[in-house]
């Protein structure tokens, strides 16, 4: 969340600044802004709303300049307005963060008597003023960003400039990710590697408590310490930092249109041609560990809720699932028994980093589950497993969800038969199974004219009630957070066995109820639940199998006929048509699918 770069190059900058915003738009949209050395004096532009409204004011009000700094806003402290808009300036240091300063009440409460006028509502003005106040007393730029970053408590990543300092940017983080890029006679910042991508393919990532002075021509990085310290430069190879829509109206529909691509993808890397799963059994070791406890926010939690029921089925473990934001402060008991598993697209989610950390401080083993293999999650794991979703730009997760399942599903049949509960043959057949994935969700996408159908009934009600059994039950919770995000349409999962006890109360004929039944030994279960909506003149969405379409009678309003599957690959497969109608559905309101309201990707900030 909230995008900052910062580069000191040799062209004009401002154009430069807003191409690096465009690929970090997807952090925060609530307001952009850069600010330049314009003849070597800080001017800013800032703009509320989107980047776009920025990009117009600098055609409107340009401004030059060959060092600048920017950010796009997903605002914590302060509404969206323009004010608030970074980068933030007092006299001459203007500064772009992301996170939240913590203890900015107490720090303004103490500049404002000594006389310090604020102009803005948020945290990240304090940091101006105070490194503003020690240039006042006579330090150099690094001495006052030095003294400023002493003062400041909470998770942060921060950017630097100086009036009348054409070669000069500091950046620090505190527990936001930060990137330098190194270019030819140029040096970038960016919050992603992503970001820096058409300017540079040379990344090093700053470590915990690092900050770093940077010239045009240098790069000095030092820790918490004060020490100065060699970080190591990565070539990030050129994939990583293709966002593109292509031929799709939106990132969102070419994710959810990846999902073959990417699945088989992630197969060929950890699927050997024998159909064992040779690196997960090298890596991991399931006979050590007594209890699993699996740890994520948003749909990366719903992804774990479905693995719970794999874990339990194929390698009969204790499974807890846990909401990292919950976790962290509990102080839930946590020994070397533990084998946590952290599942996170960004590998920045700061819920989830905590929720690690607090594991690892009690004795606890790491696995972590990610998409972006450079970031902080995966650093900090004893084995981090890249889901190789590729970059996903749609603030609705997609298809880093159905990655994350397929990679849960490989863990649970590793766990399985390590432990004894699953024989060479079973696993050989569950992997067979697996690898007919990609196949079954090009099935699935076919099927997208008639979810566009069936969601221009959907998509004309208040409230939208979803329904599963057993690992449909979290598919059942994540149709309805998808619909939610991005169709702004209120929607719930239940376990279908739960609707008796509450919320059939909802139903009448303006609720639809999506039911998520393939056929199978519940299907029948579903079937009376079905019934009992059916009753109440509720209209009923049946996503099924042939089999299972054919045993309802025809009492569904709209049916979506999927592919037949086993319940390892169902709630990967069944998540395609959910994504698609939440997508459809999107599309009949006419709102703005990639970055839906209030929402930004990569939560960086509790
Ligand atoms: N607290 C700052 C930055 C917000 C942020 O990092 N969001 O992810 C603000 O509100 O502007």
């Amino acid at each position: 969340m909230c995008g900052i770069v910062g580069i000191l190059g040799r062209h004009q900058v401002a154009p430069i600044l807003i191409e690096a915003l465009k690929r970090l738009e997807y952090r925060g949209y609530d307001s952009a802004g850069i600010a330049t050395l314009d003849d070597g004096h800080l001017v800013r532009r800032r703009s509320v709303g989107k980047l776009v409204n920025l990009s117009d004011l600098l055609v409107r009000d340009p401004v030059r300049g060959e060092s600048g700094i920017g950010h796009t806003r997903w605002a914590t402290h302060g509404r969206p307005n323009e004010t608030n808009a970074h980068p933030h300036q007092a006299g001459s240091v203007a500064v772009v963060h992301n996170g939240i300063i913590e203890n900015f009440r107490e720090l303004r409460a103490e500049l404002e008597a000594t006389g310090t006028g604020f102009e803005t509502e948020t945290d990240t003005e304090i940091i101006a003023q105070l490194c503003n106040r020690e240039l006042k007393a006579g330090r150099s730029p690094v001495e006052a960003a030095r003294a400023t970053l002493a003062r400041l408590r909470g998770a942060f990543a921060l950017c630097f400039l100086f009036d009348g300092e054409r070669d000069l940017l500091i950046a620090a983080r505190r527990g936001s990710p930060l990137a330098i890029g190194y270019g030819e006679g140029e040096m970038y910042v960016g919050s992603d590697a992503l970001a820096l991508g058409p300017m540079t393919h040379r990344i090093c990532y700053l470590e915990e408590g690092d900050h770093a002075i940077l010239t045009r021509t240098s790069a000095e990085i030092f820790d918490a310490d004060g020490q100065r310290v060699e970080r190591p430069i990565a070539d990030i190879p050129q994939e990583n930092f293709h966002a593109e829509k292509g031929r799709f109206r939106h990132f969102m529909a070419k994710e959810i249109h990846e999902q073959p691509s990417v699945i088989a993808q992630s197969l060929q890397r950890y699927l050997g041609s024998d159909l064992r799963l040779s690196e997960f059994e090298e890596r991991l070791d399931f006979t050590a560990c007594e209890r699993i406890v699996l740890v994520a926010c948003g749909t990366a939690n719903y992804a774990c809720h479905v693995a719970k029921y794999w874990f339990e089925t194929l390698a009969r473990m204790n499974v807890e699932i846990e909401i990292a934001s919950e976790f962290r402060y509990r102080e839930p008991p946590v020994g070397p028994e533990t084998l946590g598993i952290f599942v996170s697209q960004s590998g920045e989610t700061a819920d989830t980093l905590a929720a690690l950390r607090y594991v690892r401080a009690h004795g606890g083993r790491i696995v972590s589950v990610i998409n972006v293999e450079t970031s902080t999650i995966a650093r900090e794991s004893d084995v981090a497993l890249p889901i190789l979703a590729g970059p996903e730009i749609g603030v609705a997760s997609t298809k880093a969800f159905t990655c994350q399942l397929l990679v849960l599903a490989m863990l649970a049949i590793t766990a399985g038969r390590q432990r004894g509960k699953l024989d060479a043959a079973e696993c050989t057949r569950l992997a067979e199974a697996l690898s007919g994935v990609p196949g079954l969700i090009a099935q699935a996408l076919a099927l997208e004219e008639d979810v566009a159908e069936t969601a221009k009934s959907v998509a004309r009600a208040r409230d939208v009630l979803f329904l599963g059994r057993g690992p449909m039950f979290p598919l059942a919770l994540e149709g309805a957070l998808k619909l939610k995000e991005i169709s702004y349409i209120h929607a719930e999962g239940y376990a279908s066995g739960e609707l008796k006890h509450g919320p059939i109360a909802l139903v009448d004929q303006e609720v639809p109820v999506v039911v998520l039944a393939p056929y199978g030994p519940l299907f029948e279960k579903s079937l009376s639940n079905m019934e009992e909506v059916i009753a109440r003149s509720g209209e009923i969405v049946l996503l099924s199998d042939a089999n299972g379409l054919a045993m309802s009678g025809g009492k569904a309003a709209h049916t979506l006929e999927l592919p037949s599957v086993e319940a390892l690959t169902g709630p990967i497969v069944y998540a395609i048509p959910l994504q698609l109608l939440a997508y459809h559905c999107a599309i009949q309101k006419g709102t703005d699918v990639d970055q839906p309201r209030n929402l930004a990707k990569s939560v960086t900030v509790e």
